[in-house]
């Protein structure tokens, strides 16, 4: 290997560990912890409300609960918190059986934004 390509490769190392080093324990990003429904929740019946709790309080101004699902109408309104590390928000519209996706957004402490999914079924008995 010659002194040029020494000299690279020394940097790249450098850079990839300057990097997880700055990704350090303190700076701790929010995450869900539960939810309900739950995640993978098969359900009989619509859903009336949604909540996401987290690891730490969500900033309820710069989060969103949205519901999606193939030509769903159901939608996630009213979005607060119940002061629990939590989201809420209520379920307005039709929610026919189907497979849902509950994505949630929000920023924590840390000021950075962070994003997941929560999927479940409505089947209703017949
Ligand atoms: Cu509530």
């Amino acid at each position: 290997m010659s002194r040029s390509h020494t000299i690279v490769l020394t940097a790249v190392v450098f850079a990839l560990l300057s990097g997880v080093v700055s990704v350090g324990p303190a700076s701790a990003q929010i995450a869900a912890t539960s939810s309900t429904p739950e995640d993978g929740a098969a359900l009989d019946v619509p859903v009336r409300t949604v909540r996401v709790w987290f690891d730490e309080a969500p900033r309820v101004d710069k989060s969103t609960l949205e519901i999606t699902a193939p030509g769903n109408r159901a939608r996630a309104e009213g979005l607060h918190s119940m002061g629990e590390n939590d989201l809420m928000a209520r379920v307005v519209g039709p929610m026919p059986d189907g497979d849902y996706t509950l994505t949630w957004t929000t920023t924590g402490a840390d000021g950075r934004e962070q994003t997941g999914t929560i999927t479940f079924t409505v089947q209703r008995e017949r």
